[in-house]
């Protein structure tokens, strides 16, 4: 990619085209092109930091995309922009999730002020990584009132959920107790909101029962009070979206006033410049000791047992950087 600068004027009047560009330069594997992003955001960012950025997990297929785009719909009744990122690695089993996600979001894909951005359709950037962080940012300097996040979040992977958002909303399947124990604790603690799904037809007393079942496996694992965080829906029916925002609205307002919300975006920040910090650092050093490192795998093919120690000799004769 050839790095000309990225209006930043377009990028807040939301230009859709301005905003892929940005995006396209960030997720580039040309140095140069991040670089560009950083200048973007090293001017901007700070000014003015309104968006609400909440993140939608959940196991494949509980109804995420489904959801977002119901919740969407709904905020942007309510005037809010909206913008929507994908980061889904499983949904290449779904073939390519860029059709996946822009066919079960049709109406808010068509909407003015919304923009939505599939998950890389390759899974080597399908996880979620700094590149991950920095699109939110991208958005954020757009203005974005609400970011809306798609992600599995199972496993690993929910704590990194927890890196990039301020509210965590994590959808449920409707399932049995036994099921419930299988729940990883992990996740148990840390989303912020529960939404039991798919709560229509035969599922609605199933979804209910769960709804119980996960208040009051809550009630013993969580030191907060998870009262009026606990919801059963319906992307079918959509009752109740307005019962839904509400709650988020208040809570997120509540952690704002406590002062956790800035908090939690300072922290975010130092992760993810660390997690930048090293991977340049891996870069760089991996550049720089090319030379070096060849040496080493040629002592492998000479049957020479080759260990940290070797590896540490070969830093310690260099000071730093430009050493
Ligand atoms: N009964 C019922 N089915 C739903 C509901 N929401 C979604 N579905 C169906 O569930 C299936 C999966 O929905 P998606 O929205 O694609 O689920 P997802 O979690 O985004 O899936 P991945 O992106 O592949 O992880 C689709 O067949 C939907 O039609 C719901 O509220 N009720
Ligand atoms: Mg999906």
């Amino acid at each position: 990619m050839s790095g000309s600068m990225v209006s930043i004027e377009k990028i807040k009047q939301k230009d859709i085209a301005a905003l892929s560009r940005a995006i396209t330069l960030n997720e580039s594997t040309i140095i140069e092109d991040n670089l560009l992003v950083d200048e973007l955001l090293r001017d901007a960012t700070r000014s003015e930091n309104k968006s609400i950025i909440i993140s939608i997990s959940g196991i494949p297929g509980v109804g995420k995309s489904s959801f977002i785009e119901v919740f969407g719909t709904y905020l942007h009744r309510l005037g809010f922009s909206i913008a929507v990122f994908s980061i889904d690695p499983s949904s290449e089993l779904s073939h390519g999730s860029i059709l996946g996600d822009k066919s079960r979001m049709t109406e808010l894909s068509r909407l003015k002020n919304v923009f939505i951005r599939p998950s890389p359709n390759s899974n080597k950037l399908g996880g979620i990584g700094i590149n991950t962080y920095k699109n939110i940012e991208i958005a954020k300097l757009a203005g974005f009132d609400i970011i809306l996040i798609e992600t599995v979040g199972v496993g690993q992977s929910e704590t990194l959920v927890k890196q990039l958002s301020d509210i965590f909303i994590l959808l449920q399947m409707p399932s049995s107790g036994d099921e419930l124990q299988g729940i990883k604790k992990g996740i148990m603690e840390m989303a912020d909101f529960f939404i039991i799904h798919k709560a229509d037809g035969d599922l609605k007393i199933a979804a209910e029962k769960s709804k119980k079942e996960i208040e009051s496996a809550l009630h013993l694992t969580r030191d907060e009070d998870m009262t009026g965080r606990i919801f059963t829906f319906s992307s079918i029916d959509k009752i109740g979206l307005e019962l839904i925002w509400t709650s988020v609205l208040t809570y997120f307002e509540s952690q704002k006033e406590k002062g956790e919300v800035a908090l939690t975006r300072k922290n975010q920040e130092k992760y993810w410049a660390e997690e930048s910090f090293f991977q340049l650092l891996q870069k760089h050093y991996a550049h720089k000791f090319k030379g070096e490192l060849k040496v080493l795998l040629d002592k492998i093919d000479n049957g020479v047992f080759v260990g940290a120690s070797d590896m540490l000799s070969i830093f310690s004769k260099s000071n730093g950087p430009n050493g």
